[in-house]
């Protein structure tokens, strides 16, 4: 838990030596009275703060606003899958003082006592946050002690479209968009451009549990069998399991691929900035697509935790938070902050869907650490070919 530097103002008596005639005893000195003084609460922390989040997620320029700000050094790494975070928190020592798990594994994180609870009192800003957005979050995070959105999205299929359409030749785009990635009608056409995976289990198999119409989030193992057994059947169409998804669409390494809407957008605006004639875009999977909410945590040994809720303080400002939503194309949960979104990122229906599709989408839920090694498990065979 925090620890609370107080510094109490020290007083010292000051004695003045009598100098009356020597046979006299001493008068008796009365006690100094205390002199009342507020403490002063400090941080003495060193001035350094370490993140781990996930990559193209921070705007350029506000880790830097944060340093000149609070003198704080900020080290910040990055890594590609939930997976790998997991590991590094499950090893220990990890040196990190903020993390961003999404909300699927802090849940089995927090009960796990891998992260500690936040000091909500040096947290102001967390009154910007929605609402509806942290009742939703409870459900990971009961009474919304530990977890603080950072952005939320959703897993979904990201297309280049003039590849795609060349790719299909005279084969119509299905109605469902999970079909281009996920059938071999298509998938044995759309190989030739290039169809990239996400590279983890737990993004994998809950889209393909999603597609074969069992509960994305299901512990039952035998459901990895019945989503492995349709995987098998494209496994051979599938060139690339990505970590880097947006250079490899953008790049045109990919022209389909299973990957996050933010991510996508990135790909698209990258294209476009490198006056690309490809189009790419974000689908709405007609059964809907997989929501996530990425949430910044303390980690349970973090050595700089008022340095990490001074920023999460600083990253809720609505400023801050629009400015993540406007650069990188994930919604924020920071209601104060909707405002100050640009239209044409508001009125982006792959960023920011409508109402009546929202509705289809499916909300995260957890996976217990047997059913995340079954799910480990599982997706490696398939990615071997067996
Ligand atoms: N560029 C930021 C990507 C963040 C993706 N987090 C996704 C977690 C989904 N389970």
């Amino acid at each position: 838990m925090m620890k609370k530097y107080l510094v109490p103002f020290a007083l010292s008596a000051l004695v003045l030596a009598g100098c009356g005639k020597k046979e006299e005893p001493p008068a008796p000195v009365a006690a100094p009275a205390p002199v009342a003084s507020a403490p002063v609460v400090v941080n003495t922390e060193e001035k350094v703060l370490n993140i781990y989040n996930w990559p193209d997620y921070v705007p350029e320029g506000m880790i830097a606003a944060f340093e000149k700000e609070t003198g704080i050094k900020v080290n910040y790494d990055t890594f590609e899958t939930n997976e790998a975070l997991h590991a590094k928190l499950v090893a220990g020592n990890t040196g990190y003082d903020i993390v961003v798990p999404g909300s699927v594994f802090a849940k089995p994180q927090l009960e796990g006592g891998l992260l500690q609870a936040l000091d909500k009192t040096k947290i102001k800003n967390l009154a910007n946050l929605d609402p509806a957005i942290m009742a939703t979050l409870a459900k990971a995070d009961p009474g919304n002690k530990h977890l603080v959105p950072w952005a939320w999205g959703f897993t979904t299929v990201g297309i280049n479209k003039t590849k795609v359409a060349k790719a299909l030749g005279k084969t119509p785009m299905p109605e469902n968009a999970w079909d281009l990635v996920f059938k071999p009608e298509y998938t044995s056409k759309l190989k030739s451009c290039g169809i990239a995976y996400l590279d983890s289990p737990t993004e994998i198999i809950p889209v393909a549990l999603h597609y074969i119409g069992k509960n994305a989030y299901s512990n039952d193992v035998a459901d990895y069998k019945l989503a492995t057994d349709m995987l098998a059947k494209v496994r051979k169409d599938v060139r690339i399991f990505s970590s880097t998804m947006i250079d490899d669409i953008a790049g045109g390494k990919a022209c389909v691929a299973i990957g996050w809407s933010g991510d996508i957008n990135i790909a698209a605006n990258r294209a476009k900035e490198n006056k690309s004639k490809d189009e790419i875009e974000s689908l709405l999977p007609s059964t809907g697509a997989l929501i996530f909410f990425d949430t910044m945590a303390l980690t349970k040994d973090a050595k700089h935790p008022n340095n990490a809720q001074a920023f999460i303080d600083f990253y809720l400002r609505p400023e801050n938070a629009a400015l993540m939503t406007n650069t990188m194309n994930y919604p924020t949960a920071n209601k104060a902050a909707v405002e100050k979104i640009k239209p044409e990122i508001a009125g982006n229906k792959t960023i920011f869907v409508e109402t009546d599709y929202f509705a289809k989408m499916i909300p995260p839920s957890s996976f217990t650490n047997e059913a995340r090694e079954a799910m480990a498990n599982a997706y490696n065979g398939f990615k071997k070919g067996k």
